[in-house]
């Protein structure tokens, strides 16, 4: 039969083209099943067959038809398994590769030992207030006792903005303004920049930070400062640092000490970080003048109190053995990677 053998031969050929490795399957599709394809005009001429044979061939067609339809279904899966076998070799990933670090960064070591120093004052009750750091003469240095002439006024020391407006020169305007709004019992720490009109050296700069501390409530005595003030040391320098007062003079407090504390590198020997003396000086410190309290609104007969201050860079500097203070604002990272 003409028919029979035509469709014979018109499989094996769709078999050879799905095989072909460079064949488009759609386009053999289209080109063995499609409206125009073979198949299709071999079907056309069944009318010219006998109505016995029709039925017959119809079958032959139809299985023909469906076994193309089934190669290229096989074929397109292995097409698409080796697709995603090659996708997968291209993309892979070893795992096992070290991967790359990233770099977050870190506190600058001032902030941490700010935080530090927070952290140990706040476990002891004291709350944190803050500022301005642009302040009025008032409550800079009038609030403070310290009277107009007095050399922390000079223009060669402070800056001022205008006659009656500075930058601040040490945060205690921050407690004068808490004492003024908050009755007694008082307990603040002020930590903050302070601006005073130096030269930049190892040592000075115009800029830098303050904490400063402050307690007035009734019966408030130097035994209360000093003990609190070891314990601080101790839990900033270590378990077996000591402190001495040396009687100083501040116009905001009376009595007023200059506060060491034993050297943490040698115990008290003497070493090269505090240059043999055994002590390293730390803050300043004192019992709140009298005529501060009453400048801020509080009795002097009812209460009393403390207050203390410290430089934060000097605190760093010594705990970490820094030795030029310029090396905090020169962003360096050799140095801050140190931290
Ligand atoms: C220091 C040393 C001693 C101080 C005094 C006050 C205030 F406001 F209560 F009067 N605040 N801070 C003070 C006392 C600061 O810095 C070296």
């Amino acid at each position: 039969m003409k028919e029979e053998l035509e469709l014979q031969a018109l499989k094996e050929e769709a078999l050879k083209s799905i095989e072909d490795e460079s064949a488009d399957m759609e386009e053999v599709r289209v080109r063995f099943l499609g409206k125009k394809g073979k198949l299709t005009s071999i079907l056309r001429n069944m009318g010219s067959l006998s109505p016995e044979e029709r039925p017959r061939i119809g079958q032959i067609a139809n299985e023909v038809r469906a076994s193309i339809e089934k190669m290229i279904q096989t074929r397109n899966e292995t097409l698409k398994a080796k697709a995603m076998e090659l996708r997968l070799k291209a993309e892979k990933i070893d795992v096992t590769m070290p991967g790359k670090a990233p770099a977050p960064g870190h506190l600058h070591p001032l902030a941490r030992v700010q935080r530090e120093m927070e952290d140990i004052f706040i476990g002891m009750g004291f709350s944190i207030a803050e500022g301005p750091d642009v302040e009025l003469d008032y409550y800079n240095f009038q609030a403070l006792n310290i009277p107009e002439g007095h050399p922390a006024r000079d223009t060669q020391d402070t800056f001022y903005i205008s006659d009656k407006v500075l930058l601040r020169s040490q945060t205690s305007p921050v407690q004068v303004r808490v004492m003024e709004k908050q009755k007694p019992p008082i307990r603040i720490i002020s930590p903050g920049r302070v601006y005073r009109s130096d030269a930049l050296d190892a040592t000075h700069s115009p800029l830098f930070h303050q904490m400063e501390g402050l307690v007035v409530d009734k019966g408030i005595t130097m035994g209360d400062l000093k003990g609190m003030l070891e314990t601080f040391a101790k839990r900033m320098f270590g378990d077996s640092t000591r402190i001495r007062f040396r009687p100083h003079h501040f116009p905001f407090t009376e009595p007023s000490a200059e506060v060491d504390v034993s050297c943490f590198v040698c115990g008290g020997c003497g070493c090269r970080v505090c240059k043999n003396e055994g002590w390293i000086e730390i803050l300043g410190a004192g019992m709140v003048h009298p005529f501060v309290l009453s400048n801020c609104g509080i009795d002097p007969e009812e209460y009393s109190g403390f207050a203390f201050g410290m430089g934060i860079e000097r605190v760093a500097m010594t705990r970490y053995g820094i030795d030029d203070i310029r090396l905090f604002t020169e962003n360096d990272v050799r140095f801050l990677n140190q931290f």
